[in-house]
Parts: structure tokens; C-alpha cells; sequence
């Protein structure tokens, strides 16, 4: 008979293995949807970034004839809903996929299915608003769309944008759900709220943002959307509409938008930098407390991104106070870090330099926020260079830089496959240089005058050298990530083999086998302390492993496969075209797919399968 303290050393089970294209398409299992997460994002985030290039090689001298304006408006829209909606916070997403459920104890998430579905939603918006380019042009009044650019009299592409980005809003609507849900019902026993790690906290914010962000700026999507195809007038003033009225709905999405990217890499920085000083976070509570201020209080500033509309002095003054009152949790939560490093004894892996290099990029980019943050000042600022300086040392010195952190320390898990240490580093150090090299010039172009969004400029601003730094510094960037890549390559055909634990860490997934297997764990574990692993390593009483919480294991219920998810966002995806094209027949086919795939949901039963411990005579 296994006692509960051996019974997580039972043998692994053997899993009738998925396989083949198939298998990918019908899976409902928590690690492949956070697989197929990790690639789409990854295609879509190397599409923005040879987006990002093709602007800066247009921009690398005055007067420059390689892209021509209409080009250039489609190519910056498109980097930036791209990188914003199908590249960061789908990354987040693959994270959170993989390895929450695992972080928690648990052996997948609430709703398996729904989190299929929320996938495939993804890539239906992703791909509606990629074969724009197709279809007539791409959309091209910018990643906030603004009306009347975007209004009924503007091109085609922007349909592409609203139904698209109404997909994926879905998208995170559903996870969200799904993800609070888990957090909330599915904790192995003595995983108390205040024991979880807070990348699985960072989740949850994630989650909590989305669910009140996504639906409203839905509303606004399907509005606009009317306004285009049925001749309504929400947003046009001619016909008793509101122009302004979009800003508002788009910010009140789009500020949280910022932490809803943000709160993941936080979380992921309070995982790598404990780990590798090898102390528990310093002030868990205070951290957690200050991502709850963040994240409720995300939601009283959005008017900042509208200081210049002519709100007036006092309604201005009023969002800029609130802005700046944010920066008080924030830099809590930078001095929880700073006093984590504090007498640590820290082991430079390239994951840890990701971590560490993240933080004087991202304290910068958050100084440059406090300037932009003051009204009047920013009124001088606003749609210059300066901004663009601005957001991208958040977006990559603190948002990307820490997905790469997420990357060295988590792919060996998924894969079973160390990444080369060397190649990691030269791929750090490239990426900072090149990174500061690109956005730290454009804070000074902007300063002298640079607009954003221009497609050129005159010799006589003079900021031809500013720019052609940029530009340099652009490809370097681009280098830099490229070794990466190889990097991944290269660990998943000849890789060291990871072992369960290549970085003595802290956390329940570093219990499980690398990569971790279908039902993530033989024995649900008992968790004893906050950093559950690190506990039982430092226990007087314990072996340096993980208890389990039941008897010995049984079989294990596994949920079935299903093809119905990827089938429900089939029908959307056909739908949406309908509307597009304002075809009946084609959007009636879509909604009859998309009926089809939820009445079968609903009077299928979904049995599952068990798996049965074989040949374990004990
Ligand atoms: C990989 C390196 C990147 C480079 C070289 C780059 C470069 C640029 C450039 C040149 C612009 C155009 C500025 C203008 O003309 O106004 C831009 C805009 C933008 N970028 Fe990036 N970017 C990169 C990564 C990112 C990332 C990771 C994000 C977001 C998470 C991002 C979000 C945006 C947004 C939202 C805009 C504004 C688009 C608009 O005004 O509609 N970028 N970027
Ligand atoms: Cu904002």
C-alpha cells in the first residue's frame, strides 16, 4: 500500500500518446492549448516585428520613397494591434495555460473545453484581420482605430480590424472566466490564497482586467461596426453621434490594456528573481496587495491618453492625479524586487539577466510615464516621438524582456530540453544594446519635434542622426531575438536533457517530469508552505520532495477529445466574413456552424477516458 508521503513517488503513468495534426486540433488538454498559444503568438509576434523594421527602414533618412504613406499607415496599424492583441497578450495566455494549472496543484483547468475554444478563437480574429491584406487592404487608422479615420466613409480594412479584434475579445472573455474559476475551485489541498506564487495572482489580475475591459470595448466594436455597415450615427456628429464617444470606450479598455499586458511579466519577475537569488520574494503580501491597487485603480485613468481632446483643465488635473497615484503601488512593487536581489546569492542565468535587465528598463519607461502623466507637459509631448520612446521601454524593456525571462526558465519544462546558456546570453546582450539603441533616440527626436505616425520627414527638423540610430538599433534588436529562436531550435534537436528541476526552484511545476505528462500529477501534492517545493527542500521533517495529499492513486479521469471548439470558431470565422462582405447566405452558414458545434455541445455527453495505473502491485 503507497502511504500518502510516497505517493508521489510513484512510477509515471504511460499516456496513449496524441499524435498527429489531429490531435492538435482536438485537444483539450491545458499544456497543448498552451503550446499552440506559445507558436501562434510567436508567428505573430515575428509579423510585427518585420512590420517594426519595414517603418524604421522607411524612416533611416529624410525623404526616404521605400514605403508611401498609405503603406505606412496600414503596416504601423497593423504592428500595433498586432503586437498589442495577437502577440502579448496571447503569450501571456500560453504562460498562463501551461502553467498555472500546474502552479495550483491542479490536474487541468475548470473548463477544459472552453479553453480549446477560446484558442481557436484567437486564431479566427487573427486570421480575419491578417487576410485584410487580401481582402482590399489592411486596416490603417492606427491600433486605437480612431473615428472618424475609421468611420463609414474610411477604407475596407477597418472591418477587418473591428470583427477581428472582436474574436479575439472573445477570446479573453472566455479564458478569463475559465482561469478565475480554477484559481479560485481547483487548489490541491493547503494551497491557500495567500500560499499561491504570484505569477498564478498575476493570473488572476489578468483574468479580472480582461473580464471587465474586453466586454466594453465589444460594445464599442459592434457600434462601430453598425455605424459602418447599417448606417447608424454612434460616432458621428452629423447625425447626433459622438466621435468622442469612441475614445472613451477605447480607453477604458485600452489603459487596463497596459496592466493587462503588464501583470504577467510582474508575475513572471516574482517567480525568476526568487528563484535564482534564492530567497522567497521579498513582502509576498505587500506584492500582492500592490497588484490589487494596480489593477483596480487601471481602471479611474483612461483619460490620460485624452488630454489633448480639449477636456478641460479640471477634468485633466483630475485623471492626471490618479495617474500618478498609481506610480505608488508600482514602485512598492519595484522595491519588492530590489529587496529580493538584496543579499541574495544570485546565479546569472540568462533567464535571470532577462529579469534583471527588465528592471531599470521598465523603471525608466515608468519615469517617462510620470512626465507624460503630467497634463500640460504632455500637451507638448503628445503624438511625438517622445510617446513612442515611452511605451516601447514598457512594452519591450518590461514586458517582452520578462516573456524572454518566461521562456529560459519555463521552455526546458515544456520541452524536457535545457536551452543553450551561451547563446542565451550573447541573445541578452544583443537585445539590450540593440533595445536602447532603437527607443532611447526617439525620446530625443521627439523632444525636438518628431511626430508619430508621419511617414517621412524633413531634413530641416534635424533628427536624421536620432533616426538613423533607431534604425540601426532596430536590426540589431532583430539579431538579438533571432539567437533566441536558434537558441529554441537548437535545445529541441540537440538539447541537454532538463531533468524535473535544472534550476533547484521553488514551485510545484518543478515536482513534475519535464515535460510534464498529460495528467500533470500522479498524486495530487500537499502543500505545506508558500514556495510548496522549496518548503519540503528546507522541511526538518520532510525528504526534500513533495507529499501527496491522497492515498495511493488510482486511476485518473482524463476529459476526452474534441473536435467541437475549433469547429465553434470555424462558424464565427464564416460568419464574420458574411457581415463583412454583407453576404446573408455566408454569414447564415457561419451561424449555422456555430449552432451546430453548441447544440452538440450541449447534448453530448463528454465520458472521458481513465487512466489506469498498470502492473503496480503495491
Ligand atoms: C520588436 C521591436 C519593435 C520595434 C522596432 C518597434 C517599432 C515601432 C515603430 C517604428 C512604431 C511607429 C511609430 C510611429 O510611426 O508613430 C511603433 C508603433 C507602435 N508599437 Fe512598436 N516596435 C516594436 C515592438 C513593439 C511591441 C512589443 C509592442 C507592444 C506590446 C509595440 C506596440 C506598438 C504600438 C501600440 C504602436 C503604435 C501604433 C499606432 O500608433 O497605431 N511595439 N513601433
Ligand atoms: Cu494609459
Amino acid at each position: 500500500m503507497a502511504t500518502a508521503e510516497r505517493a508521489l513517488h510513484l512510477p509515471e503513468l504511460r499516456t496513449a500518446e496524441e499524435r498527429g495534426f489531429l490531435s492538435w486540433l482536438m485537444t483539450v488538454d491545458h499544456k497543448r492549448i498552451g503550446i499552440l498559444y506559445l507558436v501562434t503568438s510567436a508567428v505573430f509576434f515575428a509579423a510585427g516585428g518585420v512590420e517594426a523594421l519595414l517603418m524604421r527602414t522607411q524612416l533611416i533618412r529624410p525623404d526616404n520613397t521605400f514605403l508611401g504613406p498609405k503603406t505606412f499607415d496600414e503596416i504601423l496599424t497593423m504592428h500595433g494591434t498586432t503586437m498589442i492583441f495577437l502577440a502579448v497578450i496571447p503569450l501571456a495566455a500560453a504562460f498562463f495555460n501551461y502553467f498555472m494549472p500546474i502552479m495550483i496543484g491542479a490536474r487541468d483547468v475548470a473548463f477544459p473545453r472552453l479553453n480549446a475554444l477560446s484558442y481557436w478563437l484567437y486564431l479566427a480574429g487573427a486570421l480575419i484581420l491578417y487576410s485584410s491584406w487580401f481582402l482590399g487592404g489592411a486596416p490603417d487608422a492606427g491600433w486605437f482605430n480612431y473615428v472618424p479615420l475609421s468611420d463609414a466613409f474610411s477604407g475596407p480594412g477597418e472591418n477587418f480590424y473591428i470583427l477581428g479584434l472582436l474574436l479575439t475579445g472573445f477570446s479573453s472573455i472566455v479564458s478569463s472566466v475559465n482561469f478565475v474559476t480554477t484559481i479560485l475551485n481547483m487548489r490541491a489541498p493547503g494551497m491557500s490564497l495567500m500560499r499561491m506564487p504570484v505569477f498564478v495572482w498575476g493570473t488572476f489580475l489578468w483574468s479580472a482586467l480582461l473580464l471587465f475591459s474586453a466586454p466594453p470595448f465589444s460594445v464599442a466594436l459592434i457600434l462601430l461596426l453598425l455605424d459602418r455597415i447599417a448606417g447608424t450615427g454612434f460616432f458621428v456628429p452629423a447625425m447626433g453621434g459622438n466621435a468622442l464617444m469612441w475614445q472613451h470606450l477605447f480607453w477604458i479598455m485600452g489603459h487596463p490594456e497596459v496592466y493587462i499586458l503588464a501583470v504577467p511579466a510582474w508575475g513572471v519577475i516574482s517567480e525568476v528573481l526568487p528563484t535564482f537569488a534564492r530567497k522567497p520574494l521579498f513582502g509576498y503580501r505587500g506584492a500582492v496587495i500592490a497588484l490589487f491597487a494596480i489593477s483596480s485603480l487601471s481602471f479611474t485613468v483612461w483619460s490620460h491618453h485624452m488630454f489633448a481632446t480639449g477636456m478641460g483643465p479640471v477634468v485633466n488635473d483630475a485623471f492626471m492625479v490618479t495617474t500618478k497615484l498609481i506610480s505608488l503601488p508600482t514602485g512598492a512593487l519595484v522595491f519588492t524586487w530590489l529587496a529580493t536581489l538584496w543579499g541574495g546569492r544570485i546565479r546569472y542565468t540568462t533567464a535571470m539577466l532577462f529579469a534583471v535587465g527588465f528592471l531599470p528598463l521598465f523603471i525608466f519607461g515608468g519615469l517617462t510615464g510620470l512626465m507624460l502623466a503630467t497634463a500640460p507637459a504632455d500637451l507638448q509631448l503628445t503624438d511625438t516621438y517622445f510617446v513612442i520612446g515611452h511605451f516601447h521601454y514598457i512594452a519591450i524593456g518590461g514586458i517582452l524582456f520578462s516573456m524572454l525571462a518566461a521562456a529560459y526558465y519555463w521552455l526546458p519544462k515544456m520541452t524536457g530540453r535545457m536551452l543553450d546558456e551561451r547563446l542565451g546570453k550573447w541573445s541578452f546582450w544583443i537585445t539590450f544594446v540593440g533595445f536602447n539603441l532603437t527607443f532611447f533616440p526617439m525620446h530625443l527626436s521627439g523632444l525636438y519635434g518628431m511626430p508619430r505616425r508621419i511617414y517621412t520627414y524633413s531634413p530641416l527638423l534635424g533628427v536624421d542622426v536620432y533616426n538613423l540610430l533607431s534604425t540601426v538599433g532596430a536590426y540589431v534588436l532583430g539579431v538579438g531575438l533571432l539567437i533566441t529562436l536558434v537558441n529554441v531550435a537548437r535545445s529541441l534537436a540537440v538539447g541537454k536533457v532538463a531533468g524535473a528541476d535544472p534550476w533547484d526552484a521553488r514551485t510545484l511545476e518543478w515536482t513534475t517530469p519535464s515535460p510534464v505528462p498529460a495528467y500533470n500529477f500522479r498524486v495530487i501534492p500537499l502543500v505545506r508552505g508558500r514556495d510548496a517545493l522549496w518548503y519540503e527542500k528546507q522541511a526538518p521533517d520532510g525528504d526534500g520532495r513533495m507529499r501527496g495529499a491522497e492515498e495511493a492513486a488510482g486511476a485518473i479521469h482524463m476529459p476526452g477529445l474534441t473536435y467541437l471548439p475549433a469547429l465553434l470558431a470555424l462558424g464565427l470565422l464564416v460568419a464574420a466574413y458574411g457581415v463583412n462582405f454583407k453576404l446573408v447566405w455566408l454569414a447564415a452558414l457561419g451561424a449555422l456552424i456555430t449552432f451546430y458545434s453548441i447544440f452538440r455541445q450541449m447534448f453530448e455527453a463528454d465520458r472521458g477516458y481513465l487512466l489506469e495505473p498498470r502492473g503496480e502491485s503495491e
